[in-house]
């Protein structure tokens, strides 16, 4: 056994069984080793659709994926969705071809700081310097990988190290991703704040927006008053009708001042207190009132499902139930299209249990709102606000959950730096529906330029936010990489469009004209 072969044995036993890879010459014997057929390996056209997939796929499994990245260019070009990943916590393994050891000191082209352009983004890295050892290393990063929170770790492989001798594979054993118990002394004190009856926002993020912790979380509102509120993205929410409905802190400034005044408490919850996205020049970094005290309930490796059970022992309310999110029925909107009118259309359309990643920005302003009673479904955001990021993770997300339809709501401006993506969506027959929102612009732009009192702006400024010389052509896009698709101009058409979409196995994109 090589040492190429050493490591993919390693990542497969280690429980890491698929590969997103874009190659080139130094991972050749990667490549050979990708013949393991415990692991599956899927090629992407740009190392941000590997990354972003690879998010993806740990926002649905909770558990880490692998790419295969082509030296310091590869890995540069997968940096941004690496950026995306880690403010999700998303957990992943990034293995980093380089050059065998004899070679690098001739300097040859491909030549880079690969350490030094990892380490900015990485939680862990390191170079393996030997076949032997690789096994060891390959199970190590997937143990970094998969703690909670879930964390980058990023693995240079020579060239040499991938070709020699390997022997069999010396790997620690698989260990399970330990949540820490939280500190009593803490919830005991959250436990006060809430017995107090003073206004509390329990602001849930990560791991506390689904499953058992949500569904806790719901109970200690339930019991105290309290509400519960996530940051304006989250990693993934389980949301819809009968579940526990958690209200959405706005994305400008004012509007989140006014969401945030009246608590006199914020208890966070694997998240820190809710600031600006941006500084701007007459407005506050920091969202909450004066006089507003926050209160962390967990650290970020503790368990916050447990936090919950605890804070219940310590309120007496163990028996009590959450109040639940009911369904909400949405006649199918007729007419123009609008944020209101494809919010309800949305609506309306969504099936049960699917994963709804959003990147539409100012086309879906309306649509977290007006999809709160709709049927049972995942929502995936974009955490570290790198554009980008939406179709990749929906990629990601469609090969770890193959029964579910995925929605990808992106913008025409987002959408154009990974649309790579449709590419890999039609070879390995993907389930997810891709809506890009063509208003010709980098709308929200128009926004923020008057939000930074930047003035109005002239024909340059206006040049650099609008996107319609020349108009993107989606359906052509969509047909060169082998997605079928249709465009819609009325609410009526975008609903049908999805249902239609919805009926059909593999991948399709609709392009709702604005
Ligand atoms: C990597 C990266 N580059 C640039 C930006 C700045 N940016 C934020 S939103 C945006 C335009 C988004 O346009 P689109 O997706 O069409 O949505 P719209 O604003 O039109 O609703 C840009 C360029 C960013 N967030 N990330």
């Amino acid at each position: 056994m090589n040492g190429a072969e050493s490591l993919v044995a390693t990542l497969v036993d280690q429980g890491v069984d698929i590969c997103f890879a874009n190659p080139g010459t130094s991972e050749m014997h990667f490549l050979a080793a990708l013949e393991n057929p415990r692991m599956r390996s899927v090629l992407c056209l740009f190392e941000g659709v590997a990354t972003g997939a690879a998010d993806g796929w740990y926002r649905m499994k909770d558990a880490p994926a692998s790419t295969l990245l082509h030296l310091g260019p590869g890995l540069a070009n997968g940096l941004a969705n690496i950026h995306n990943a880690r403010r999700a916590s998303s957990g992943m393994v990034n293995i980093i071809g380089e050059h065998s050891t004899s070679h690098l000191k001739y300097d040859p082209p491909l030549t880079s700081d690969i350490e030094g352009l990892a380490r900015p983004l990485s939680h862990w890295v390191r170079r393996a310097d030997s076949a032997g050892a690789i096994a060891w290393d390959a199970a190590k990063a997937v143990a970094k990988a998969s703690e909670h929170p879930g964390r980058i770790a990023t693995l240079i492989l020579p060239g040499d190290t991938s070709w020699q001798e390997a022997g069999a594979p010396v790997a620690a054993p698989r260990a399970a991703a330990v949540r820490k118990k939280p500190d009593a002394a803490r919830i005991e004190h959250v436990a006060r704040v809430l017995r107090s009856g003073e206004p509390a926002l329990i602001i849930l993020a990560n791991k506390a927006t689904r499953g058992a912790a949500l569904e806790k979380a719901g109970r200690v509102a339930a019991a105290t008053g309290a509400r519960l509120g996530s940051q304006f993205f989250t990693a993934r929410i389980e949301r819809g009708a009968g579940r526990v409905p958690i209200e959405r802190i706005p994305y400008a400034v004012p509007q989140a001042q006014a969401f945030l005044r009246g608590f006199k408490h914020i208890i966070t919850v694997e998240t820190r207190e809710p600031v600006a996205f941006f500084s701007y020049p007459d407005k506050p970094s920091l969202l909450k009132s004066e006089g507003s005290v926050v209160h962390p309930l967990v650290e970020d490796d503790e368990d916050s499902a447990l936090a919950f059970d605890m804070l219940l022992d310590a309120l007496g309310a163990g028996s009590i139930s959450p109040i639940l999110q009911p369904r909400i029925e949405t006649p199918v909107p007729t007419g123009a299209l609008n944020p209101v009118s494809v919010a309800h259309a949305l609506a309306a359309a969504l099936p049960e249990n699917c994963i709804l990643v959003d990147e539409s920005l100012t086309t879906g302003r309306e649509s977290m709102g007006h999809t709160m009673g709709a049927l049972p479904h995942d929502l995936i955001n974009n955490m570290g606000g790198s554009i980008g990021y939406a179709t990749p993770v929906a990629t990601g997300a469609a090969l770890a959950c193959p029964d579910r339809r995925v929605f990808c709501m992106v913008g025409d401006g987002s959408a154009m730096y990974t649309i790579q993506s449709l590419w890999t969506q039609a070879r390995e027959n993907l389930n997810i529906t891709t809506i890009i929102f063509a208003n010709n612009s980098y709308a929200i732009l128009k926004a923020e330029y008057a939000n930074m009192g930047a003035g109005t702006p002239g024909a340059r400024a206006l040049s650099m936010i609008d996107i319609d010389r020349p108009r993107i052509d989606w359906l052509a896009m969509a047909k060169s990489m082998g997605v079928p698709a249709t465009a819609v101009d009325s609410a009526e058409g975008f609903y049908k469009a999805m249902t239609d979409s919805a009926r059909e196995p593999g991948p399709s994109l609709i392009e709702v004209r604005l």
